[in-house]
């Protein structure tokens, strides 16, 4: 039972579906109609506490298990995300905007994810190391840390909390999760799951709400680890807050101000393909979208044309439908930041080279005008290193195009000059030049000749610089939700030690 009889979807703690604490509601909107698609309760830094004492009560008996014990939870969710493909897509487009194939592939995201980290269960964990001293075994060996609490956003709402879940749950810790307060029916869902899959009570906790329910979460003693995948100006104050409590880890992934370098050497199809799939796709609003075109002279007014074109005239519309290329944005916030930005690109002297930035009058059905509707806005800008357009992210379908003259390392330097270090791509057939970015180009995550979005989930994900430490992502969530033990054993009688450190005991009578 997930829904008190008034039809508010409830909170999930200690195995249980509560009311909880306060009274006050919110709405999930559908972002393509404006219309509502559902009351949820909205959490509070009491329901916080209790969701955090079930963690913790939790803890001891669920680490207890084997690894192997564990992942089988992780099994029967792994076969529902797979069975209910087509659903739950539909059910993360109508909720967060993204066209139908985004809904499903952030949906088969996710059974990746959890395949890997229940299959990891059976996998050697650790390493054996060897020692100086042949009579001793040194050992490598993972614990988990307690309670993580998982911050999750809005924009992959079933994949990125699987991310960060289901590789901490498989290593023996448990959760308080507060979903994004923009998709709190995926959140429901997955907390229907997890419900469904018998976990012990506690192991996992869903709190709904806002940032006070997630600052709860960082502030709280209790818990060891926070994951948090989001904006640079909430992880940042989250990384500072959590680092400075000595045993608190906090593992933060955000943004980036992501780039393209398209060299004299770039084939012209795959530069144009790269380059909107990494623009437009899920309406610019990954933290990989890339936002910077940085293109070589030879080839820029060629490339520039195709672009421009193509911009022009990417479908716009009901992200229900597989013909759709962009659906809407999340939010209303998201359409001023949109909007501000894109002045702002003109104020600092940027060429307007496609303004769909609000569609025109009929080109979208009358059901969509509640909505939150964007389009591609392009412009050419003389680079200069100062520029805010060119440094800061917008997480929207604005792109600069940066034309270069010169060499491979005047690309790079170009590309970066931002605070961040997401994600990048070079278009090129000289593998010299492939090779000089993947060595130099300051992100978490590089392509050659792709679009610098899709990394599949056993890659590493994450950046550098202001992006993040990159740990509560995908595979590497095992570093932030573990700690190490070094382990050594002497099977020897007698005390050798390593360094040529002296084992004798020497006293005054000697
Ligand atoms: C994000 O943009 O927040 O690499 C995550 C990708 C996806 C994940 C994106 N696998 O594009």
């Amino acid at each position: 039972m997930s829904q008190q009889s008034t039809g508010v979807s409830q909170q999930y703690i200690a195995g249980e579906w509560t009311d909880g604490d306060g009274s006050e509601t919110f709405e999930s909107i559908n972002p393509a109609t404006g219309e509502s698609l559902g009351e949820f309760r909205q959490g509070t830094e009491e329901d916080i506490d209790r969701a955090l004492s079930a963690a913790d009560d939790a803890f001891e008996e669920w680490r207890a298990l084997s690894y192997i014990d564990r992942a089988e939870y992780l099994w029967d969710i792994y076969h529902e995300l797979k069975d209910r493909h087509e659903e739950l897509g539909r059910v993360i487009t109508e909720e967060c905007g993204k066209e139908i194939s985004e809904g499903k592939a952030d949906v088969a995201e996710a059974w990746h994810m959890v395949e890997w980290a229940a299959g990891n269960a059976r996998h050697p964990h650790g390493d054996v190391v060897p020692s100086e001293i042949p009579a001793k075994d040194a050992y490598m060996r993972r614990k988990p840390r307690g309670v993580v609490g998982c911050i999750t956003p809005w924009n992959f709402p079933v994949a990125i909390p699987f991310w960060h879940m289901a590789v901490t749950l498989v290593e023996g810790n448990t959760v308080v999760w507060k979903p994004a307060e923009q998709t709190p029916r995926c959140g429901q869902i997955i907390a229907e799951m997890f419900e469904e899959a018998g976990l012990p009570e506690g192991v996992f906790n869903m709190v709904q709400g806002f940032g006070d329910a997630g600052n709860a979460i960082v502030e709280d003693e209790r818990v060891s680890a926070v994951l948090f995948t989001g904006s640079a100006e909430v992880g940042h104050k989250i990384a500072g807050k959590v680092g400075a409590e000595p045993g608190k880890l906090a593992a933060c992934e955000m943004g980036g101000k992501n780039g393209i370098i398209i060299t004299e050497q770039a084939d012209m199809d795959t530069a144009v393909h790269s380059a909107i799939m990494s623009s437009f796709k899920t309406t610019g609003q990954r933290c990989v979208s890339s936002e910077r075109l940085i293109v070589h002279t030879d080839l820029y007014d060629e490339f520039k044309e195709r672009y421009v074109s193509l911009a022009e005239s990417v479908k716009i519309g009901d992200p229900m439908d597989e013909e759709t290329f962009m659906g809407p944005v999340v939010d209303e916030s998201q359409v001023e930041k949109f909007q501000k930005y894109n002045e702002l690109a003109e104020k600092e002297g940027g060429e307007v080279l496609v303004d769909r930035a609000e569609p025109e009058e009929g080109e979208l059905p009358a059901e969509f005008d509640g909505g939150h509707w964007v389009g591609p806005f392009v412009y050419e800008i003389e680079y200069d290193p100062e520029l805010r357009c060119l440094q800061e992210e917008v997480f929207g379908p604005h792109v600069a195009l940066v034309e270069y003259d010169g060499d491979i390392k005047e690309a790079i330097e170009i590309h970066n000059n931002t605070p961040y270090g997401l994600a990048g791509a070079i278009i090129s057939e000289d593998y010299r030049q492939i090779n000089a970015f993947r060595d130099y180009g300051e992100v978490g995550l590089g392509y050659a000749n792709l679009p610098c979005i899709g990394a599949e989930v056993h890659l590493p994900f994450g950046g550098v610089k202001k992006s993040g430490n990159g740990y509560p992502s995908a595979r590497e969530v095992i570093e932030a939700v573990t700690e190490r033990t070094a382990f050594t054993l002497n099977n020897s009688r007698e005390i050798e030690m390593a360094q040529g450190l002296s084992a004798d005991i020497t006293t005054s009578d000697d």
